[in-house]
């Protein structure tokens, strides 16, 4: 009989101990590789009694196409700029709250109202960059200053392109002399054609270069600039250049997509992220810059004013955003995926 009863509260407890673990919220969050640092995860965690779960996309295009296809589940997402208004036209963004997160205001409005979210109704910046060449300078030299570089063949399979359409057609479009937001159906013909030539030299379409940059496998990359700053740290000889044909650049936020199944903890996270010492957090791991002025006060000296992060006024303007090219799209799909199925 005893051995009964403290079998049946063994089961009971076992129950409980279950169902409170089972209880604890999850925060599910879809971002870019290389942009929520365990220290930001885990801090919320703590403080907020949760869980924290991060996946990860390669390019704005996946995100959408995952989101479309009915993909659930998850509280918080980050989007580039362009990424935001096509995500708003299509209806999957939440409204942002903003009671709910009274640390918006120690946003930068350099940052705010952009074209792609006006009033902020739908998202607010997580981080800036732009993108151009990382290089070795122990092997590259000398020290290349357009984009044309990529498409030497003194540098077959030492060098990779960035895994994502308009970035891509972007780079090609630009070293033709052409915005990255053309949309004239010749020159996508022709930057597509400038991609197919450049196929052979490729070694592999990466999104994720600082990792190839630090394992070696390529001495080159196509790649956003806090990528190319985070590889630095392993290898110092990196260099990063804008070419001056021009580039991208970009703004990425987070956004609440409409199917998230915790918002009010998703916009307990947009604050949290909004406090300095977190926001200086977001820099101090990604190598990206931080909207929110009073994080510098939190960061070492050497990324408070840094070039990577802070190109001069000259490189500054040779920069364009990234913008929907609304019906037009559909010319950048299909050169994209003709430049990846040769
Ligand atoms: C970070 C990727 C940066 C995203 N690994 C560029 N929008």
């Amino acid at each position: 009989m005893r051995n009964r009863y403290i079998f049946l509260i063994l089961i009971l407890l076992t129950l409980f101990i279950g169902d409170s673990v089972g209880q604890k919220k999850q925060l599910n969050i879809f971002s870019w590789a290389g942009y929520v640092s365990d220290d930001i995860r885990q801090g919320f965690e703590k403080e907020f009694g949760v869980t924290v779960l991060v996946d990860t996309f390669a390019s704005n295009e996946d995100l959408l196409t995952k989101l479309m296809a009915g993909a659930t589940g998850y509280d918080i997402i980050m989007p580039s700029d362009y990424m935001v208004s096509i995500l708003i036209k299509q209806n999957l963004l939440e409204e942002l709250n903003r009671d709910n997160i009274p640390n918006f205001e120690n946003i930068s409005p350099l940052f705010l109202g952009k074209y792609f979210d006006p009033e902020n109704q739908y998202s607010i910046p997580y981080t800036f960059g732009t993108a151009g060449i990382a290089y070795d300078s122990a092997v590259i030299s000398p020290a290349p200053d357009s984009w044309e570089v990529l498409w030497d063949k003194q540098y077959k399979n030492q060098f990779s392109m960035l895994d994502d359409q308009r970035e891509t057609i972007g780079a090609a479009l630009k070293l033709l002399g052409y915005s990255l937001n053309s949309t004239e159906p010749e020159e996508i013909e022709a930057a597509k054609n400038k991609l197919i030539e450049q196929k052979p030299l490729v070694k592999q379409y990466k999104s994720e270069a600082e990792e190839l940059l630090i394992a070696g496998d390529v001495v080159m990359a196509h790649c956003w600039s806090g990528d190319a700053f985070r590889a630095t740290e392993t290898r110092p000889t990196i260099r990063y250049v804008i070419p001056k044909e021009g580039s991208s650049q970009f703004i990425d936020a987070v956004c609440i997509p409409k199917s998230a199944p915790h918002k009010a903890l998703a916009e307990q996270f947009i604050d949290y992220l909004l406090r300095p010492e977190v926001n200086a957090k977001i820099t101090a791991f990604t190598k990206y810059g931080t909207c929110v002025p009073t994080a510098k006060a939190f960061l070492p000296e050497n990324l408070r004013e840094h070039k990577f992060i802070y190109p001069p006024k000259e490189v500054l303007e040779s920069l364009e955003w990234l913008r929907d090219p609304g019906d037009f799209t559909r010319h950048y799909d299909r050169a994209w995926e003709e430049v990846k199925a040769k």
